[in-house]
């Protein structure tokens, strides 16, 4: 296991040396995404100043348009993933369709991801996030995004909370990183995430409960609580998963009559979350299928998701089933 305060980058060479046929194509690409996380977080950190300094969406003082930070997060995310020359296709959450960089053309990635998730919450100073998921290039078409979540490349995400928080998989365990930003380096914090048998936290948005399609999950978190369990939820699926990924329990946005295939897109929110709580040894599932198990037919698709410890998920589908 790599040492606590190993960084980012050595930390990712010494994985590639493990692999011998490597060519070292994926280090340079999440290095990319590590160097685009890290201006977006500094962002981030700037945005609740925006109205003092009359940015953010408003006019700035030279009197130019300064964009919304999941716009901008987005453009920061193109450029660095673009120039890094290793990804084939981009596809974004603020994208209706994937674009193909010039530098990539003979790349053997493609990458999909939501910029800046839960950027409504950046008003009242709610802990937003990037996540990200890599495939393989396999036609050199829009199809190389439709794979299945278990055969994704890697996964991770970047929480903008309380600290700077890489959290990463690449197939051999999940692996968390902390900003340092006096020295702006990504240093192992939290070696080889393991998620909880079990936990004491369901985070599902009740408010929702009259609506959903499934009746069943009222009894499962009524079970819940005559169980003694309490409920956190944050409404920004990056924060509301970490706390699942380091606490336990369950996290789930099921399917309503609103949102019939739930609210949640399965490219670049379920799917790599889902491969991140399943290497961390939880469970993924749409409440039938697990979530690295479906195949994809639309790039912006949503699904129901439900994902944490597995006592919380085998004791829902228990109840679905
Ligand atoms: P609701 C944020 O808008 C988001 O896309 C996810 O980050 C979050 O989990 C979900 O929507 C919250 O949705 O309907 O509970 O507000």
């Amino acid at each position: 296991m790599a040492k606590i305060g190993t960084d980012l980058n050595r930390f990712i060479l010494e994985e590639e040396r493990k692999h011998p046929e490597a060519t070292g194509s994926l280090t340079i690409a999440l290095t990319a995404i590590e160097s685009a996380t890290k201006i977006i977080a500094s962002h981030v950190r700037m945005a609740g100043l925006a109205d003092i300094l009359g940015q953010a969406g408003k006019t700035n003082i030279q009197g130019e348009e300064v964009q919304k930070l999941d716009e901008l997060s987005n453009e920061i995310l193109i450029k660095h993933l673009s120039d890094s020359g290793q990804f084939y296709a981009l596809a974004s959450e603020e994208l209706d369709e994937p674009i193909y960089p010039p530098q990539g053309a003979d790349a053997n990635y493609v990458i999909a991801f939501d910029p800046l998730d839960g950027s409504s919450n950046i008003d009242v100073n709610v802990s937003i996030g990037t996540i990200f998921s890599i495939h393989r290039r396999i036609k050199g078409t829009e199809e190389d995004f439709l794979q299945e979540g278990f055969k994704q490349v890697a996964a991770g995400y970047v929480i903008y909370g309380s600290s700077t928080m890489f959290v990463l998989t690449t197939g051999n365990g999940v692996n968390g990183f902390t900003l340092d930003p006096s020295v702006g380096m990504f240093l192992l914090s939290h070696p080889d995430m393991k998620i909880p048998e079990k936990g004491k936290i369901y985070s599902i948005n009740e408010a929702n409960a009259k609506k959903w399609t499934e009746p069943k999950i009222i009894d499962y978190i009524e079970t819940l609580k005559d169980e003694g369990y309490t409920t956190r939820y944050i409404g920004s699926m990056v924060a509301d998963v970490h706390r699942t990924l380091i606490k336990g329990g369950i996290f789930g946005y099921p399917a309503d009559r609103k949102n019939t295939s739930g609210k949640l897109r399965l490219l670049y929110e379920a799917s790599p979350m889902a491969f991140i709580i399943e290497q961390a040894g939880g469970k993924a599932t749409d409440g039938k299928t697990d979530i690295l198990s479906i195949k994809p037919t639309d790039i912006h698709q949503r699904t129901p998701v439900f994902l944490g410890s597995k006592k919380e998920i085998n004791q829902l589908l228990e109840f679905i089933r």
